[in-house]
């Protein structure tokens, strides 16, 4: 596949390109070849600053009526603008998401008024720059706030051309600023900000945490989509093939590096050997390879830190006695990439760390069950509770342990599907608030009771 050139791009701020003030910049590693392959902003509380005051001043331009409150259809025109130049530019973000990221290629009611929070910052992950930005910036922008949105360090190409794109429809100033650092240095002065009104955050739950805890002290509403550990319930009467393909997609797709992965298996025992054998077989057959590369199913993983941690969790998994099925290592027809091959691990115990972390690379852990209450215990047997799968033929089944699932999205017969229509989000430390659909709208939207006295007479 022909290789795209990486923009050199600044910060996006007010409508305009802007170095950052201390002129530092951090490089971007494709983490196929380990190479450096271009580099991108580091912006620090001073960029943080004058980005807040843009994003407040497009909030209050005009009284709001640039933006705010201006009508629904004069925000959508800007919205359907930028969507179809993403469309239209899709093969170059495709090609530089998978150089940067390793991935294979509304309202007015009687007496309630909705009005926009105000001025938000979205903080994202890098497992999907683009995916995650796009969930945020398109019900915020919509929902009439000004934004500033900060991706991760080790992802952040695809959202300066974001950036591009709106500078191209003409996206009145301000309304987006996008500030490319690194966590503590752009991300926690952001956060922190006295004119930020909100901050929707996606990534780990121990920088979660930390957001909450500076957002308390400014009663700073958040909403919060963290990490997860989710099982897979595969029951004795399956289609073992078909179990086996999507336990596999479940947890390797994207490399095991979605929050929502469901990395714990929990397999009836009378079927646990003869299913075990199938899912090797399976994902001995994915393509390991150059994400650039045509058939590429699983490529490296996002960087050297993430490659160190994996191996790290797969190592302490076996001195705690565990067994390393398949995987565990990089494979063997690649020397160079931060590559990991799909990893299953059984003999585990419910205290083992590699059944209660979260790794986020291409690693299943594997434990047995003999009666459906087993499987449930063992199921919600997490601090985390964000995605859950139940595999049966038994649709009443499939009913009961749905129901019985501690956790914010529940797959039937599958794994991981996910449609923009249908709330996202978690329980317990997978955090709280839902986005995608109308609940997606609702984070950026602050309900206004308005009470007009009608009579003369106050008594
Ligand atoms: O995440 P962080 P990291 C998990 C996964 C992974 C681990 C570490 O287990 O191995 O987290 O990844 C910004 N104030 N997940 O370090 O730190 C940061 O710059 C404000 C699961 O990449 O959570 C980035 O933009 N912002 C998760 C964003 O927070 C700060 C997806 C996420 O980074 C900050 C990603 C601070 N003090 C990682 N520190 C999921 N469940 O989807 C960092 N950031």
């Amino acid at each position: 596949m022909a290789a795209v050139p990486i923009p050199t791009r600044q910060l996006f701020i007010g409508g305009e390109w802007k170095h950052p003030v201390l002129n530092k910049r951090i490089p971007v590693i494709n983490p196929a070849t380990e190479e450096i392959v271009g580099d991108i902003p580091a912006a620090t509380a001073e960029d943080v600053e004058v980005a807040v005051e843009a994003a407040h001043s497009a909030f209050n331009r005009n009284r709001g009526k640039d933006w705010a409150f201006a009508s629904g259809a004069f925000r959508a025109k800007y919205l359907r603008a930028i969507a179809a130049k993403v469309v239209e530019k899709k093969e170059v973000l495709a090609k530089l998401e998978s150089i940067d990221n390793g991935k294979p290629y509304d309202e007015a009611a009687w007496d309630m008024v909705w009005e926009p929070i105000g001025v938000v910052a979205l903080i994202t992950p890098w497992n999907y720059p683009m995916l995650m930005a796009t969930w945020k910036v398109a019900p915020a922008l919509a929902a009439g706030c000004t934004a500033i949105l900060k991706p991760s360090e080790l992802s952040s190409l695809t959202c300066l051309e974001l950036a591009a794109i709106c500078q191209e429809v003409g996206l009145p100033s301000g309304v987006l600023n996008i500030l490319t650092g690194l966590g503590p240095d752009a991300g926690a002065p952001l956060a922190a900000h006295p004119n930020v009104d909100k901050v929707a955050f996606t990534g780990s739950t121990a920088t979660g945490s930390r957001i909450m805890t500076g957002a308390a002290k400014l009663v700073k509403p958040v909403s919060m989509e963290l990490g997860g550990k989710s099982p897979i319930v595969v029951f004795e009467d399956v289609d073992l093939d078909k179990a086996a393909e999507w336990t596999a997609f479940g947890c390797f797709w994207t490399n095991g590096q979605i929050c929502s992965a469901t990395s714990r298996l929990i397999v009836h025992e009378s079927i646990a050997a003869a299913f075990l054998d199938r899912l090797v077989k399976w994902v001995k057959n994915i393509k390991i390879s150059d994400p650039m590369e045509e058939g590429c199913r699983l490529g490296p993983v996002v960087s050297g830190g993430q490659y160190e941690k994996i191996l790290k969790f797969i190592s302490t998994a076996k001195s705690e006695g565990a067994t390393i099925l398949t995987g565990g290592a990089r494979p063997k027809h690649l020397n160079k990439g931060f590559f990991i091959e799909p990893t299953i691990i059984t003999d585990v115990t419910t205290s083992m760390q590699i059944w209660r972390e979260e790794v986020f690379g291409p690693v299943l852990c594997v434990k047995t069950f003999s009666s459906e209450e087993e499987a449930i215990d063992l199921a919600n047997d997490t601090h985390y509770g964000l995605g859950a799968a139940v595999i049966s033929n038994d649709e009443e089944r499939c009913d009961r342990v749905s129901k019985a699932f501690r956790a914010g999205i529940v797959w039937v017969n599958c794994s991981q599907p996910c449609f923009c229509q249908a709330p996202w989000g978690g329980l317990k430390r997978s955090g709280f608030g839902r986005e995608l659909g109308q609940w997606g709208l609702d984070n950026y939207l602050s309900v206004k009771q308005v009470t007009k006295y009608i009579s003369s007479d106050p008594w």
